[in-house]
């Protein structure tokens, strides 16, 4: 089937993405839908096409589109001061810090940007631990990572992921990671023997890997090891966290404190780009003035729109309702799933979840059945292949996931006969 059987693409849309291909870079492969007003679980085309949005941005707006809160704190502060740098105090950042520190529990927040600026910092934090708290040699420290990993795209970042199209002819490459099979806590106990390993970096959900949920124990297994060998616990939760798999945090399933906790997407329910670091004084006191920084990081607007953004989590309970719909999402689509040879399985924790395909990893099937999906009125997109991931706003109603439910099974099903 070609993408004119699956989805009709409008003069009006062609038009818009003829443009970008000629003027902008072509490192992304969307899907032929051109958005241009979001509310909630809802977002709307060009044409005026509603649909409702199964990928949040990627778990960004977790809150829903345009939430009025958060942009009511965004136009307010917008209006009065939206950054100073960190060349001075603004009277912001410190009631976010505050507001945030206690929120997850830290002693200290260090204030980025993207996601990727979260983890940068959080290596950073942990290289300077090491050689002077832990005491490794100089140029020393090592940083344990999982296979099948992303935490962003900088060129340290992809210099220790195994996935090819991030990795490759992007070197020479950063040293000091070493990759480990993830949810096995035999190899992490064999790695961290290393007497040099500072770190171990880890997604509590790997979301881009497909949705890879460890078995249960190995995040407390993780922690007791990073213990005993003295080594940092960095939890990389800029996907999981902030109410996605039903808990505040993913780590939150097995009660697990990191060391270092990287936040981001959701953190400022995707009105602007807001990361955070958050560690107790012991890690975070060994980044000096001077050391560490962004022009935009801990900017009054962002620290602003952050703690509204904290703020909808609470007031409308969105760790519960993820987790209750999450469980009727899986358990609905298993009934599908049990009848249907196309879909393997699916599988995830609160509403981060995915299902994996019966075809080869390189079929277009999965990409066929989004773009039906989508001309079904609803939007998601594969990950890897046959995985596809399904991550509404947190804030969708029972009825409401209900009606995409049939929505994805019927579109399933068209592809099945
Ligand atoms: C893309 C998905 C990918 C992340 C985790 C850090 C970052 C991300 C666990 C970096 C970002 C985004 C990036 C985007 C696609 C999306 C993604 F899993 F969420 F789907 F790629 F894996 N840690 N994930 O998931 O945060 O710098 O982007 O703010 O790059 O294609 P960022």
């Amino acid at each position: 089937m070609v993408t004119e059987e699956l989805l009709e693409i409008t003069a009006n849309a062609q038009r818009v993405i003829d443009r970008e291909d000629r003027y902008g870079a072509h490192n992304y492969h969307p899907l032929p839908v051109v958005l241009e007003k979001g509310e909630g679980v809802f977002v709307w085309d060009i044409d005026g096409k509603k649909y409702y949005d199964f990928l949040s941005a990627y778990s960004a707006v977790n809150q829903g589109h345009c939430h009025p809160k958060i942009v009511g704190a965004l136009t307010e502060q917008a209006q009065k001061l939206t950054l100073t740098s960190r060349a001075f105090y603004n009277n912001v950042l410190g009631e976010f810090e505050e507001y945030a520190t206690k929120y997850f529990g830290f002693d200290k927040l260090l204030p980025m940007n993207t996601g990727a600026e979260g983890v940068e910092t959080a290596l950073k934090l942990c290289r300077k631990w090491a050689y002077e708290k832990k005491g490794l040699p100089e140029n020393q420290a090592k940083i344990i990572v999982c296979d099948g990993n992303f935490h962003g795209r900088t060129t340290t970042i992809v210099s220790f992921s195994n996935d090819p199209d991030a990795r490759n002819n992007f070197g020479p490459y950063t040293p000091g990671f070493e990759s480990i099979p993830y949810n096995d806590a035999d190899a992490l106990e064999a790695a961290l023997k290393d007497p040099n390993v500072a770190g171990f970096l880890v997604e509590p959900i790997q979301g881009e890997a497909g949705v890879f949920v460890p078995d249960a124990g190995y995040l407390t297994k993780a922690r007791e090891l990073c213990t005993a060998n003295n080594v940092l616990l960095i939890a990389d939760e800029v996907q999981t966290g902030i109410a996605r798999t039903g808990k505040l945090l993913a780590v939150h399933h097995e009660n697990v404190r990191p060391d270092i906790l990287i936040l981001g997407k959701a953190l400022s329910g995707g009105v602007v780009p807001v990361s955070a670091v958050l560690a107790d004084d012991e890690v975070m006191m060994c980044i000096k003035p001077g050391e560490h920084g962004s022009t935009f990081g801990g900017n009054p607007l962002s620290c602003k729109v952050a703690m509204a953004a904290l703020e909808v989590i609470k007031d409308e309970q969105l760790a519960k309702n993820a987790e209750r719909l999450g469980q009727l999402f899986r358990s609905e689509l298993q009934k599908f799933i049990d009848g249907n040879e196309l879909v393997q399985l699916v599988r995830g924790k609160g509403l981060l979840n995915a299902i994996v395909i019966n075809d080869s990893p390189d079929s277009k099937t999965a990409w066929n059945i989004c773009l039906k999906l989508a001309s079904n009125g609803l939007l998601a997109k594969p990950t890897h292949g046959n995985i596809i991931r399904f991550a509404p706003p947190l804030v969708m109603t029972e009825e409401q996931l209900m009606d995409c439910l049939e929505i994805i099974t019927r579109t399933i099903s068209e592809f099945s006969k």
